[in-house]
């Protein structure tokens, strides 16, 4: 191994293909603070960012902060908090050092110095991206969940929070006391709403703790909707050791997506923002459409290869579109399932945006495994599977292809693969999903698919009332223990003539 990591010293030496930062790194002044400086993070947000660093906005250098592990801190900090984006298509790369994030905290580590960051009167924006559970709520309602353990012990312990809303509440409270202005609040989670919803927690969980900071924090605050949009794997040791082959040197904090990017964002900041338009982000009044096609198309789309594909053994989404099933599968979920459920803005040519979906879906470029994907599904499935699935039933339309899908989470949350092999479940709810599979699959499909349907957090209330949707669910479960994931994919279309 090279045992030369890349940092501001190395930057001369970069090979010159490589794009280095063009602006003096020590004249940058923290304005934003992102909380969850994960992989997409620095593909996304961070590198829109720098190309208006590198345009002169000085005032937007980014303080990232872990509030889990201290692994990014680890990688970042030895290398001056210099990392590597590389796009990779099918044959080619490109490759561009990132110099937005000039640090990173770790909040378990010091909880009150991150508080102390965010209350920097330099800070203007805190963004997140910290995972669609990070926002403690129940995923049905979209309401804060007062049981979670971290909310209990932040509203216990408000100076030493967990919690991304603990920090947020805890460093507006310090503003306050201060008589800072409070600052814009952005998540960039793919949630639907996430404005709304980050707003709505957020209040819930202040006024639980003092109704006059509730107060002080709805008028000193805005959360603005955002549409996020580029697929960001996590990096390999492989990706690491192809990157360290581009630049000559080591970067442990590389990553890898695509070339596409996107970042739709309603324009309601407190006070002022980086022309992110400028590097290519549209901002718009109404987001929530670009969101709910996004969530539904892409993400809808995503979840099902991922649960189909793994059971079917397939390690990546690329290799689960290279088998003929699951590319059609994914073409019909589209087509005739989700997209008539979506009222697209006139000029948005809705089937365009699905034929480039399969396009990034089969870049094998990146090694996007399902597994990463199958993650947290019951933090995911109900924005992106349930709306769709409630439209078609109220219009007795086509439920085969989310049925069938439905079927394969169930499968999947069993924890136990079609060949008898344990599967590595991810999930906050893996424990009560695997429970409602171990108790009920003895007495039959039917029965573990009415017990799924009555479980609240992912389905609500509602869904348990369709016998079509019961029955659906259960032919797909039967005919996956007879048939397997593949060619049950295979069988799809032609159970969707009949509807059910
Ligand atoms: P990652 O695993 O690299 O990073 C996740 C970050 O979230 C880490 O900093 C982790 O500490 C933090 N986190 C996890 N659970 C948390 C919790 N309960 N509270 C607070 N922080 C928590 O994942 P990555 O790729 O950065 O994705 C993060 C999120 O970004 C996704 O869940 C999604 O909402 C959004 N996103 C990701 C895209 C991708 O392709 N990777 C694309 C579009 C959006
Ligand atoms: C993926 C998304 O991990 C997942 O659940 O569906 O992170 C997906 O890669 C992004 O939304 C693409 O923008």
């Amino acid at each position: 191994m090279n045992m030369h990591r890349l940092n501001q010293h190395a930057l001369e030496s970069l090979p010159a293909e490589v794009i280095k930062p063009a602006y003096n790194r020590d004249a940058i002044a923290t304005g934003i603070v992102h909380l969850g400086i994960g992989a997409f993070h620095r593909a996304h947000q961070a590198w829109f960012t720098e190309q208006r660093i590198t345009a002169g906005e000085h005032d937007w250098g980014i303080l990232g902060a872990s509030l889990r592990s201290g692994s990014v801190r680890d990688q970042l900090a030895p290398q001056d908090g210099l990392y590597t984006v590389v796009e990779q298509s099918n044959g080619a790369a490109k490759a561009q050092v990132i110099g937005a994030v000039r640090e990173v905290l770790v909040g378990p580590e010091d909880p009150q110095q991150l508080l102390a960051a965010m209350a920097q009167e330099s800070v203007r924006i805190v963004s997140l991206t910290i995972t669609e559970k990070g926002y403690c709520h129940d995923p049905a309602s979209g309401n804060l969940n007062l049981q979670h353990p971290d909310i209990i012990h932040d509203l216990q312990n408000p100076q030493s929070p967990k919690s991304a809303l603990g920090y947020i509440v805890g460093a507006l409270a310090l503003r306050k006391a201060r008589g800072l202005p409070g600052f814009t609040v952005l998540s960039c989670d793919n949630l639907p709403s996430n404005g709304k919803l980050l707003g709505r927690v957020l209040a819930q969980f202040a006024e639980q703790l003092d109704g006059e900071l509730a107060q002080w924090i709805a008028g000193n605050t805005t959360t603005p909707a955002t549409m996020v949009d580029r697929i960001v794997p996590a990096t390999t040791d492989a990706d690491r050791d192809a990157v360290e082959d581009l630049l000559g040197v080591r970067d442990e904090a590389a990553v890898i997506t695509e070339p596409f990017a996107q970042w739709v964002v309603e324009d309601d900041f407190l006070l002022g923002r980086p022309d992110w338009d400028k590097a290519g982000a549209m901002f718009v009044k109404d987001v929530e459409i670009y969101e709910l096609i996004k969530l539904r198309l892409l993400n809808g789309s995503h979840s099902l290869l991922a649960y189909s594909g793994y059971l079917a053994g397939c390690e990546t989404v690329a290799d689960a579109m290279a088998q003929p099933a699951f590319k059609k599968l994914v073409e019909y979920f589209m087509q005739q399932e989700v997209a008539p459920g979506i009222a697209v803005p006139p000029t948005f040519d809705i089937a365009a945006y699905q034929a480039q979906l399969i396009q990034r879906f089969e870049n094998r470029a990146l090694h996007h495994r399902t597994w990463q994907i199958a993650m947290d599904g019951s933090q995911k499935i109900p924005q992106r599977w349930l709306g769709t699935l409630r439209y078609q039933l109220d219009r007795k339309g086509p439920i085969s292809a989310i049925s069938f899908t439905l079927a394969n989470w169930f499968r999947y949350v069993s924890a136990v693969d079609e060949q008898g092999n344990a599967i590595e479940v991810s999930d906050p709810l893996a424990q009560e999903l695997k429970e409602i599979w171990d108790q009920f699959k003895p007495a039959g499909n039917a029965a573990v698919v009415k017990a799924f349907l009555e479980f609240a957090p992912v389905f609500g209330k509602d869904l348990k009332h369709s016998a079509r949707l019961h029955a659906s669910i259960t032919h797909w479960l039967n005919a996956l223990d007879v048939d397997g994931t593949l060619a049950c994919a295979q069988q799809v279309q032609a159970e969707a003539v009949t509807p059910g």
